[in-house]
């Protein structure tokens, strides 16, 4: 009796220690991990602008169970300390890629080193990384910020000659690729130009509320002789056509003209309205090219370090509502 009793405790313990493990297993901090699907976490800077959405959806449109992965996906609601965790959270995991969009240049050297420690290859998404060792990241895929904010100077020296030219500049997320690129270009460019002024800097951090609210404590100081008013991103665009219109300002023809980088549906719109003077285009349609560096890499070959995206710029002249209509963001 005493044999069967002491057999029904030891059961008894294995079955308890057998089903704690199974527990811890699903701890919940770790989703399980499809042992034949490539698995790859992506870490997204948030959702502060129809530029970042349409970004996401081209990320979530490629990286599904039928293309062959399963896509973990965390959105940073525009926090550095979130893309870091996040990243962490995915070594845990053992994804076999990290994706990940920078929302600012600086900061990221332990985190990648890190990755790299793990043996998982880190791609670069829209902006970049200002890290010691380039060897941290594996490819950068993104915009050539310089290049259009080039096309916005072109704009003005075309349209403004030697007039005066006074600027409102609404900056995006500070010490991201996007702001520093499209900033440091149009400084160099008031540099070259004596008949260009900047009136004012902003920090409107690509949403439409906080450029709203910036403006709007700029223009209740009272009415200044604005020719442009630079926006870094569409969102800033609509917040500051928003105050300047509560603030008796035209925008448009005979009034300030908005320059705007994105070029998303509702700023083409606003463009084909008059309203916007420039949209230069930001290609937020990355996922597909994220996807070609992963299967480089499945293949065995080495990606291109950088991949940059081809973009324009476009004026009223530019558009029609069916063109508009056709893009795909
Ligand atoms: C640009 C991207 C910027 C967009 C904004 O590639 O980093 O961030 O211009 C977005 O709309 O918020
Ligand atoms: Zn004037």
């Amino acid at each position: 009796m005493k044999r069967k009793l002491i057999l029904l405790a030891l059961t008894a313990a294995l079955l308890l220690l057998w089903g704690c493990a199974g527990q811890t297993a699903d701890a919940g901090d770790t989703e399980d991990l499809e042992e034949d699907l490539i698995v790859v976490g992506v870490c997204q800077v948030g959702a502060e602008s129809d530029w970042r959405v349409a970004n996401s959806e081209s990320i979530k449109a490629v990286f599904t169970e039928e293309n062959g992965y399963q896509l973990l996906f965390e959105d940073a609601k525009q926090k550095q300390e979130n893309q870091i965790s996040a990243i962490r959270k995915f070594i845990q995991q053992k994804v076999d890629y990290i994706v990940l969009m920078p929302i600012s240049e600086t900061g990221w050297d332990s985190v990648l080193q890190e990755a790299r420690d793990a043996g998982i290859p880190v791609i670069l998404v829209d902006r970049m990384v200002d890290v010691e060792d380039e060897s941290l990241y594996t490819a950068h895929i993104g915009s050539d910020f310089e290049a259009e904010a080039a096309l916005a100077v072109d704009w003005m020296e075309e349209t403004y000659g030697d007039d005066p030219v006074n600027i409102v500049h609404l900056l995006g997320t500070v010490d991201s690729t996007a702001q520093l690129g499209r900033t440091e270009v149009l400084e160099e460019a008031v540099e070259r130009h004596d008949n260009w002024t900047i009136l004012t800097q902003l920090e409107g951090d690509f949403t439409q509320a906080k450029a709203y609210e910036v403006m709007c404590g700029y223009l209740s100081k009272g009415s200044t002789d604005i020719h442009v008013v630079y926006c870094e991103n569409d969102n800033e665009a609509y917040g500051a056509i928003e105050a300047l219109e509560e603030y008796g300002y035209t925008c448009g023809e005979g009034g300030v003209a908005v320059i705007s980088f994105d070029a998303t549906g509702t700023c083409l719109n606003l463009c084909l309205e008059g309203k916007i003077a420039l949209a230069v285009e930001c290609n937020p349609l990355l996922g597909e090219l994220v996807e070609e560096v992963i299967q480089t890499l499945e293949a065995g070959d080495t990606p291109a370090k950088h991949t940059y995206v081809e973009e324009t710029c476009f004026t009223r002249g530019d558009l029609t509502e069916e063109f508009i209509a056709e893009r795909a963001y």
